[in-house]
């Protein structure tokens, strides 16, 4: 469909849907391309809806058999029915019954969407508008339905079937071939988290008694003989229950609690109801096949979804504009799960760092929306940064603003009020609103306006009168269809450091008691009494809001912040910004002070020699420079990567010939000893100790190239072995290719290994690696039809590898358009991710400005684009 054809969705045209549907009862009979799908469906006139609207049902690529009213097969003149839709003009207006039968051809379902195969098993994606493909339906979240649902299959072909809720019958069909088994979800939900899946799945199982006594099981179905890699995603699952008890207050629903991998999956995972279902990648490990980062993405996404079963089930959206309200208050939940079971400084900056990667980039491209968008073309297309990481610095925002206490409670009405509804995000901030007494309307414009807010500040401290006053002024840039913005709420934890790091005392009387200043005007000022000696403000610490802060404070006391900020995040923060400026410098021909460097060197040298043993997490993150994405997005104009690389190259360089000392010691005493366990304490020291051994070869080569080639062989586990294969692709020589070729042996029938393998390689920043990319689309394990494979092939090199995807004669540019035309015939969600890299466009310098754009305009005049990428191409050309 041509994305100018293409209807806009409005949140202000939102009106209550016409019909309700109680019941759902669905007969499925799998069958690989011929699956029959019989719907009997409760439905009933909406008091709310029109009393004499048609009934309009949903339908994409459906084939419709029959449809029956009250027990009357319908003739052809008692509805329409097309591929998309089914009409009833004049159905009775009291309640009644209406089945139907569609079929589909799960085999032919490359899209992902509805029901698929995947690895020849059967299984289901309906969020956010799949459930249209299985059958004709209201697929829209306030039409909530309580499910029973019958799948019958081949016995031998597929063994386990499984539905949302409880099992409540199984056995033998009529045919002695065939089983079958009905599945029953007392819980009334929304068609989108409906799922299915039949198949040869292996088994592991835990039981979990909830804080009332109630006894769950636990079950994650996996590819027969993966069961031994669950077992950490279980031990996931049981701690998230446990947490969301004894931090929330919330307890599990059901009597089981059932997680499925799949290899062909579009997303992270799903939360359906009793049953998610997961991108394979986000279950399976075992210390040989995952890394450190595997694992702790596992127990997010484990939680995520988990949580999901109150923040987005129990309480589910009214529209998809209110997407944010489960999914940024879940993120927000799996990050402080994160903190709790980690570290929390070193998961905070780990945020923070995607939050600016990714959701700045958002915010400042031809993509940026506000966090409830009012209009969408493609829903598909917000499952975004901003949604779900911005969405949860909101919330977060929220509880740094009312407190601990107040947020629990008014998390606890919102639950009261809100169960088994489909809410919105005024049903969210009216409850704490209520519990507070707070007017919460202006905060509530981090919702409604797009772009991120640059802060500046500047200090005065006068000596006579022992004050430190500090002058706040925001503003917001333009966005896509808001040109002017309103000054947000913006809540600044903040204190202040002497350069000595000996405790200073301040009072002022516009912080409060937990040392957050509220600035919610364009400009403010507020003055701290009391103050000897001159101190260093530290400013948003914890990273209280998700703005930009411009500071007009010294290298040198910015790197007192480094020393002795009682804010771990603010120390990171320090030596960041102090980096960045350096970088952005010598990135855009400014001259840079040899001294200005070595000071900066110098500070990191001290910051290692003094407490990075205490946490070698936290100094892993110190010593990494921002990365070539970040710098391109500080210079944010006419930037030139290639200027950029070889700016970072020579400050990995200098860091790591001024501090050799400190990295070697850090190498040679941080080894593994003992067997491998993914725990944060362990993970931190190989984080370092691979840090550490980056900066080595930065500044020696042939020193870092046999460290790590050792390494290589040596390693005892993936995240060793594929760190140093990391370091040994910056080092162009045979070293590197035998190492790559010996690891492409190793794990060939390792799909989600070799997806590393790929990463690697198509981030080399070398002029070669176009043709290695190509290359690599033969390779066996290589396939278009696998969002996985084509991720961690295609999309690294068009996100991670800044200078060969936007090559000046524009061959990266064009070569991403031309798969994201082949991709979009399969699969248009997957395309229309890979086409986001193009977001960065306008930044560039001139030539590839010019490059960058014309593959966007090829794209954009095919005939026959998705709407998915009809839709960003002509967003992103706008
Ligand atoms: N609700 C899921 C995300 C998700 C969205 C769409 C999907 O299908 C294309 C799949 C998953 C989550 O937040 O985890
Ligand atoms: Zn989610």
């Amino acid at each position: 469909m041509r994305t100018e054809t293409t209807p806009i969705v409005r949140l202000e045209d939102y009106r209550p849907s016409d019909f309700l549907i109680d019941r759902v009862e669905l007969d499925v009979r799998l069958h690989p391309t011929q699956t029959r799908i019989v719907a009997t469906l409760a439905i009933r006139p909406n008091p709310e809806g029109r009393p004499d609207a048609p009934l309009v049902l949903d339908g994409d690529e459906l084939n419709l058999n029959s449809v029956a009213l009250d027990g009357r097969v319908l003739t052809g003149e008692e509805f329409e029915a097309s591929p998309h839709a089914l009409t009833i003009a004049q159905p009775p207006r009291q309640p009644f019954t209406l089945t139907v039968e569609t079929e589909v051809n799960p085999t032919a379902n490359t899209k992902l969407m509805g029901l698929y195969r995947s690895s020849g098993n059967y299984c289901t994606q309906c969020e956010a508008e799949g459930f249209r493909r299985i059958t004709y339906f209201l697929d829209r979240p306030d039409v909530l339905s309580v499910y029973t649902t019958r799948i019958e299959a081949e016995r031998d072909e597929v063994p386990v079937l499984l539905g949302n809720g409880n099992l409540v019958e199984s056995g033998a069909a009529d045919d002695p071939n065939r089983h079958y088994a009905v599945w029953r979800d007392p819980y009334p939900k929304p068609s989108y988290l409906f799922a299915l899946v039949g198949g040869r799945l292996g088994r592991v199982a835990k039981a979990f008694k909830t804080m009332s006594g109630r006894e769950v099981e636990l079950a994650i179905y996996v590819e027969p003989g993966k069961e031994d890699r669950a077992g950490y995603a279980l031990d996931a699952l049981e701690r998230s229950m446990r947490w969301d008890e004894r931090v929330f207050g919330r307890e599990y629903d059901l009597d089981v609690f059932n997680i499925v991998a799949v290899s062909d999956f579009n997303m992270g995972a799903m939360e359906n109801k009793g049953l998610n279902i997961f991108n394979d990648k986000y279950v399976l490990a075992s210390p040989e096949t995952a890394t450190d980062m595997d694992y702790a993405h596992i127990e997010a996404i484990i939680a995520h979804e988990y949580f999901h079963n109150w923040t987005g089930n129990r309480v589910t959206c009214r529209d998809w504009f209110q997407l944010c309200l489960k999914e940024g208050l879940t993120v927000f939940r799996d990050q402080e799960f994160s903190s709790d079971e980690r570290s929390r400084p070193v998961h905070r900056i780990a945020e923070v760092k995607t939050l600016r990667a990714r959701q700045f980039l958002e915010d400042s491209s031809p993509l940026a929306h506000p966090v409830r968008p009012t209009q969408y073309r493609e829903i598909n297309n917000f499952y975004t940064a901003t949604v779900y990481e911005k969405g949860a610095e909101i919330v977060r925002m929220l509880k740094t603003i009312i407190g601990a206490d107040a947020f629990r409670r008014g998390m606890d009405l919102y639950f009261e009020r809100c169960d088994g509804t489909a809410a919105t995000v005024e049903d969210f901030l009216n409850a704490f609103a209520d519990v507070t007494g707070r007017d919460l309307s202006h905060f509530a414009r981090w919702y409604e306006q797009a772009g991120t807010p640059r802060v500046s500040v500047k200090g005065h401290y006068d000596e006579a009168a022992r004050t430190y006053r500090l002058d706040f002024a925001q503003s917001t840039p333009p966005t896509p269809g808001q040109s002017t913005k309103q000054p947000m709420a913006i809540p600044v934890a903040l204190g202040l450091v002497s350069h000595d790091g000996s405790p200073l005392s301040a009072a002022c009387d516009r912080v409060d008691e937990r040392g957050v200043f509220l600035f919610d005007k364009a400009s403010d000022t507020i003055t701290f009494a009391e103050v000897s000696p001159k101190p260093v403000p530290s400013l948003f610490r914890g990273f209280s809001a998700p703005v930009k802060v411009s500071l007009d404070l010294p290298n040198e006391e910015l790197l007192v912040l480094l020393r002795h900020d009682t804010d771990a995040f603010n120390r990171w923060q320090a030596a960041q910004t102090v980096a960045m400026r350096l970088l952005v410098a010598l990135s855009t021909g400014g001259s840079v002070a040899d001294a200005e460097a070595d000071a900066f060197s110098a500070a990191l040298c001290s910051f290692m020699g003094s407490d990075a043993f205490t946490d070698p997490a936290f100094a892993a993150l110190v010593i990494t420079l921002p990365s070539e994405a970040d710098i391109a997005q500080e210079i944010g104009k006419d930037v030139d990567p290639d200027a950029i690389h070889r700016a970072r190259s020579a400050m990995r360089r200098r860091i790591g010939a001024g501090c050799s000392q400190h990295l070697r010691r850090f190498y040679e005493s941080l080894a593994d000893s003992g067997p491998y366990s993914p725990d944060a304490a362990s993970a931190g020291r190989r984080a370092l100790r691979n840090a550490s051994l980056d900066l080595l070869a930065a500044a020696d080569p042939a020193e870092g190239e046999a460290l790590a080639t050792a390494q290589f062989d040596s390693a005892s586990n993936m995240t060793d072995r594929l760190a140093s294969l990391g370091v040994l692709t910056t080092l162009p020589g045979q070293a590197r290719e035998d190492a790559l070729a010996r690891f492409g042996e190793r794990y060939r029938n390792e799909p989600l290994v070799l997806d590393k393998w790929f990463t690697l390689q198509a981030a080399i920043p070398e002029d070669e690696t176009l043709e290695r990319v190509k290359t690599l689309m033969q390779h066996p394990a290589f396939s278009m039809a696998n969002p996985n494979r084509v991720r961690s092939l295609i999309g690294s090199f068009a996100m991670l590898n800044q200078v060969q995807f936007n090559r000046a004669d524009g061959a990266g540019y064009r070569f991403l358009a031309s798969i994201v035309l082949r991709a979009d015939e399969l699969n248009p969600q997957l395309a229309a991710r890979l086409l986001t890299a193009f977001s960065t466009w306008r930044m560039m310098e001139n030539t590839r400005r010019g490059q960058a754009e014309e593959a966007l305009r090829s794209i954009a005049q095919k005939p026959n684009l998705s709407r998915d990428v009809g839709d960003i191409v002509s967003r992103s050309l706008d």
